[in-house]
């Protein structure tokens, strides 16, 4: 495998609106993100990924672009990103941007102008139908936000326009060449500037199954599940190899796409040698549970089924290519919360999750928060929830028979806003986030988990994930950790999660993934024991007792 610039590297995720907010607004902001560069050059980061700061209504918390050539005025203005590239680069951080192409916002001047002119050039930006009041549309497909793909373009009664996300975000017509040099032409101007590279956004939707078409319905709207389509659509990475060749490929950039429900075979064209993108998130464990008809029928995943799904990974990434590894990110719920049991969220195990994932074969993307364990509130009422996608699900709970308790238990467990809760600073008033009011109310369990608690505090959750950082670059083991193939070991064994990286050196995780102990024969004798997620460990000859959520790694 070619080595890369960012293989040995620790990425982070910033969601800008709850990181940190400097000018006292309740909504955290670029300048924010400069004055904490310390801190992630302390946590050991050197890829940092940060959600959407271009100029938008917010309608989707800023996946909704109405301009990619300007910062919103909320998050800063121009002269702060180039400075928090500077910046960032002076500590050896490479700052990585959301590249949202699939849909704009229905602000952006194309959308106005293709409004004003819908058989114009700008017309051809979108996807835009003639239509008369009682005909049905050109598909029944259902917007990932809910209702249908299609709403009536502004200012006219007889067209309408296509979205698979909110009817603010039109989708743009990737078939048009026009449009495309237009988004090639967006990412060079970013990359001349000094970006290290992008986080591709949604990006399987903009290759559609054309001409649109009816699919059979799922639920009794009549609609089906865009995804439904997408498994049909054809040739998608004729338009990603055109973008990485025009752009990416060019600046050496990394890239990473969000891919949802590829193909196995399709993985070397994605992250291969020459693949359209340096790597692509391991979805696998966060679609384990889910139903599509909704969170309210969707359940959490158990540990043995985390275990097979990233082995799984594993296996169809081994030997293609880099997977990005995320125990969360800003559209799923906090990881502890989400895949370990109710009531056992200690520190081991909020360890043990975090290391088990950390160490397997792919770039470690921690999300802001996680390296404290951040949790998902547990006090929700339906007032205090902003995501669009969460206000949905709630009214799909509802229309399927749920009691009001039911759906908002539904939404709450699963919602994208547990993410979204400001960062957890201290204990100080507004979590050491803002002066001012929050926009999204804080998690009351900030006074306990909290940044300042645990950093030089020996054995926090922090302070773990700063040495499995440090691990991963050290001289002793870096080269396995990031090399070395990942090969599961003792499969069988209900709850333990352990697996062998081989390189360089011969690396044996082994994490006991539940509330009871249990001991594991070890293949060979360990030389050393590297890592301890505990301040104790028994053993004897052969056989490692470990105790409850433990996590070790031995050198074999
Ligand atoms: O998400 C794409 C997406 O399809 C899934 O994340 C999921 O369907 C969505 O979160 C609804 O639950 C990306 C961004 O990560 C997400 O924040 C945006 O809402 C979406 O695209 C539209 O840009
Ligand atoms: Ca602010």
């Amino acid at each position: 495998m070619q080595h890369k610039w960012w293989h040995g590297k620790t990425a982070y995720q910033i969601y800008p609106k709850s990181f940190c907010d400097t000018n006292g607004d309740g909504i955290g902001d670029l300048r924010g993100v400069i004055s904490k560069l310390d801190y992630l050059r302390e946590l050991g980061v050197e890829l940092v990924w940060l959600s959407p700061v271009y100029r938008s209504p917010l309608a989707d918390q800023g996946y909704d672009i109405s301009d990619y050539y300007s910062i919103d005025a909320r998050f800063g203005t121009m002269a702060d990103m180039d400075e928090l590239i500077e910046k960032a680069r002076e500590r050896g951080i490479s700052i990585v941007m959301d590249l949202v192409v699939n849909h704009c916002s229905d602000e952006h001047e194309w959308f106005r102008k293709a409004c004003e002119d819908p058989e114009g050039e700008y017309g051809q930006f979108f996807y835009i139908r003639d239509w008369h009041e009682g005909e049905p549309f050109p598909c029944n497909w259902r917007s990932y936000f809910g209702g249908p793909c299609w709403d009536l373009l502004p200012g006219h009664t007889d067209k309408i326009y296509f979205h698979a996300f909110h009817k603010k975000q039109p989708d743009l017509n990737w078939e048009n060449p026009a449009l495309r040099r237009e988004i090639y032409k967006m990412i060079n101007w970013w990359l001349d500037k000094g970006l290290g590279g992008f986080r591709i956004d949604a990006i399987i939707n903009i290759k559609k199954l054309l001409p649109f078409c009816d699919l059979p319905a799922d639920r009794d709207d009549g609609l089906c599940d865009i995804r439904a389509m997408l498994k049909r659509a054809e040739g998608l990475n004729v338009f990603l190899d055109e973008m990485a060749e025009a752009s990416f490929r060019k600046y050496d950039a990394f890239s990473v796409g969000e891919v949802f429900n590829e193909k196995t075979e399709d993985l070397p064209k994605i992250i291969g040698d020459r693949g359209c993108f340096s790597s692509m998130f391991d979805f696998s464990e966060h679609l384990l549970g889910l139903d599509r008809r909704g969170w309210h029928r969707s359940r959490l995943p158990t540990a043995e089924e985390y275990k097979r799904a990233a082995f799984a990974a594993q296996a169809r990434s081994a030997g293609v290519g880099f997977l990005s590894n995320i125990i969360e990110n800003h559209d799923e719920p906090r990881g502890v919360s989400h895949y370990l049991p109710e009531g056992e969220r200690s520190d081991a195990a909020k360890k043990l999750l975090g290391g088990l994932n950390f160490l397997l074969r792919g770039l470690p993307f921690l999300y802001q928060g996680q390296e404290i364990g951040m949790e998902n509130r547990t006090d929700w009422t339906l007032k205090d929830f902003d995501d669009i996608s969460t206000l949905d699900q709630y009214k799909v709970a509802l229309r399927a028979g749920c009691t009001e308790e039911e759906a908002l238990a539904a939404v709450s467990r699963f919602s994208r806003d547990n993410a979204r809760t400001p960062f957890q600073w201290d204990a100080g008033p507004g979590a050491g986030f803002t002066a001012g009011a929050p926009w999204l109310g804080l998690n009351e369990n900030y006074r306990e988990i909290n940044l300042a608690e645990q950093r030089g505090r020996e054995g926090s959750v922090y302070e773990f994930y700063r040495s499995l950082i440090t691990l991963r670059k050290s001289a002793d083991y870096g080269e396995t950790l990031v090399y070395g193939e990942c090969v599961p070991y003792l499969p069988e064994q209900k709850n333990l999660m352990a697996y062998f990286r081989r390189g360089e050196k011969t690396l044996l995780v082994a994490g006991n993934f539940q509330a009871e102990a249990q001991d594991m024969l070890l293949p060979s004798p360990a030389r050393t024991l590297v890592l301890n997620n505990l301040d104790e460990l028994s053993a004897e000859r052969d056989t490692v007792h470990l105790k409850p959520w433990q996590l070790v790694v031995f050198e074999l």
